[in-house]
């Protein structure tokens, strides 16, 4: 693959309210938005990383330290056939997955556009539409919470994900079960906030019959979720535990989960992501691709992720405007009919990019080439 050129700019970026979880609070997108350029056309990812190590280790801030200082002079060195090879290009860094991730997605997506095709089928993805449900904070008031959850399932969302921790779980679930009856798509995202210790009230989740618990244990834990999971009867489902296949086999081996959340980010990138796909598939276990507040760019990649056919359960991937005023892509992304979205026909990821929009909300710019390095900004 040829690639000549490549830009990374830091964005920043109002959500248009505040999302809590069990973690903390995120009042603004923090992005880096990375150009892969080759062949006449350009590749383009977005970084997931939050600006503070509170979900996972990686922040924006070491985001661009790990492009800037060894990943980005490594492609610029070596040459890649296809971007299957990325990863293994990459090996020799520890971690840093979300790092790892935005130039691989930009590859990937560099790749699609050069081959003149669509990233979905680029990767192997064969679903025209994905269906998707949306994750709701941690909200001040249970009234609130219900308030959100009648909104969005007017919209027809197809899973409705609450955020829980301790002090805010059994109360708000009851509540939506009370509310809206037994046959919502319900499930409940921990992000680790529990302990072996809660092992009670954990098993009176079995009362709401969720689609899943996501994550309630350690965010590098499988051992003692294997052990939670063989006294619920509501299935458990991994997010911060998994970074890799090898992780996933371990996780399947010992009983850990029952589903997977695929997050290309946490992952390091789609060809990961593929594979991590492919195992639970040969297991029977479903997949569905979470969300990190993306941006449009980091949207449409899941989007053509969740093209795959493992992809049976609704994703994270709600519209643009759940999050956004305004989308740093044209056309935003939007529901194609209640509860779906439309995987787009044209080449790579499928949208162009909201340039006035962009430079509005840059904070910083680099570019660099072989032996090179520019500050624009
Ligand atoms: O755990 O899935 C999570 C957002 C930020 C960090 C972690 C998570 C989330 C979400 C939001 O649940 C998903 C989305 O709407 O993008
Ligand atoms: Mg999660």
């Amino acid at each position: 693959m040829e690639i000549s050129k490549i830009k990374v700019q830091r964005l920043k970026m109002p959500l248009k309210a505040p999302f809590e979880t069990s973690f903390g609070r995120l009042v603004e997108k923090d992005i880096i938005l990375l150009r892969v350029y080759g062949g006449g056309k350009v590749g383009i990812g977005e970084s997931v990383a939050m600006p503070f190590p509170i979900y996972n280790e990686e922040t924006t801030g070491t985001v661009l330290y790990m492009l800037e200082e060894f990943l980005i002079p490594t492609l610029l060195e070596k040459e890649v056939q296809h971007p299957d090879e990325v990863t293994e290009l990459f090996s020799f860094v520890k971690r840093n997955y979300m790092a790892k991730a935005v130039l691989e997605m930009a590859i990937w997506d560099l790749y699609s556009k050069q081959t003149d095709q669509t990233l979905s089928s680029a990767i192997g993805g064969s679903l025209k539409e994905i269906e998707v449900g949306v994750s709701i904070g941690i909200e001040p008031t249970v009234q609130q919470l219900l308030d959100k959850v009648e909104n969005f399932l007017e919209d027809g969302y197809r899973k409705i994900k609450v955020k829980i921790k301790p002090g805010w779980d059994l109360e708000p679930l009851k509540a939506i079960r009370k509310r809206f009856g037994c046959s919502v798509p319900l499930m409940a995202d921990a992000n680790s906030a529990y302990t072996l210790n809660d092992i009670e009230l954990l098993r009176q989740l079995d009362q709401f019959d969720l689609m899943m618990i996501e994550q309630p244990l350690a965010h590098d834990d499988i051992i003692d979720h294997a052990k939670l999971q063989s006294q619920l009867s509501t299935p458990v489902c991994l997010d911060e535990s998994i970074h890799s296949v090898e992780d996933t086999r371990k996780a399947i081996e010992i009983g850990a989960c029952k589903i997977i959340n695929i997050k290309v980010g946490r992952v390091g990138g789609i060809t990961e992501s593929k594979k991590i796909h492919d195992l639970c598939k040969t297991h029977n276990i479903p997949v569905w691709c979470g969300g990190m507040l993306e941006a449009g760019v980091g949207r449409a990649h899941n989007i053509a992720l969740a093209s795959l056919v493992n992809f049976t359960i609704p994703g994270d991937t709600s519209a643009s405007s759940r999050y956004f005023d305004e989308d740093i892509i044209i056309p935003e992304v939007t529901l194609s009919r209640p509860g779906y979205i439309t995987v787009p026909t044209q080449t790579g990821f499928g949208f162009d990019l909201n340039e006035p929009l962009i430079s509005k909300l840059v904070q910083t710019e680099k570019e660099f080439e072989l032996g090179n390095s520019v500050t624009r900004k």
